[in-house]
């Protein structure tokens, strides 16, 4: 019984993402642009999920299993590559105003890619979002989703890998963009 309510709680806490730090303490705003590769800062489970034990890309932010992919192509230089189902990333943000967002995210997929979302506390809030076959890994193309409702405030977005496609993988990420849709 004690096990039980144990393990609910870690997952409870992971779900909630409690314990998960800004990356070097900047919390992203919104509206604004978040880089894939500046997810949180803290423990396996806690700031990030990743099915790969070793970070297969570049050093970027020192021992992290997150596979992060040096691209010169890519925003800020560097994305997330090597994506696998059931791996998720915290972003810490800071929603300005409640309402609809806008949000667009170059990605790259060489065949088709897989099905990811973000989510807030459990809630999907994206929708799926299919990353087509861009041409190649060395290809980004930029997605856009319509009507993301978010609420004012200090929120935790999980990014989740979901489902794989034809890739073997999920795809290629660079940043999240957000911004409020016009009235
Ligand atoms: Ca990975
Ligand atoms: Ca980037």
């Amino acid at each position: 019984m004690k096990l039980i309510l144990c393990a609910s709680l870690i997952l409870t806490t992971a779900l909630l993402g409690a314990g998960s730090k800004p990356h070097k303490g900047k919390v992203h705003e919104i509206p604004g642009k978040i880089e894939a590769e500046h997810y949180d800062e803290g423990e396996p489970g806690v700031a990030y999920h990743d099915v790969d034990e070793k970070n297969h890309g570049a050093d970027y932010r020192g021992p992290t299993q997150v596979d992060i992919e040096k691209r010169p192509d890519a925003s800020n230089g560097h994305g997330i590559g090597w994506t696998r189902e059931g791996e998720w990333l915290h972003y810490t943000v800071e929603v300005k105003e409640t309402g609809a967002y806008s949000l667009e995210i170059p990605v790259a997929s060489n065949k088709k890619g897989g099905v990811f979302h973000l989510e807030i506390k459990g809630k999907n809030v994206t929708g799926p979002i299919h990353i087509p076959d861009t041409g190649g890994w060395q290809i980004l193309k930029l997605l856009k989703i319509e009507k993301v409702k978010l609420t004012k405030g200090r929120h935790v977005i999980r990014a989740v890998m979901v489902k794989k496609g034809a890739s073997g993988s999920i795809g290629d990420i660079d940043y999240f963009k957000f911004e409020k849709t016009k009235k």
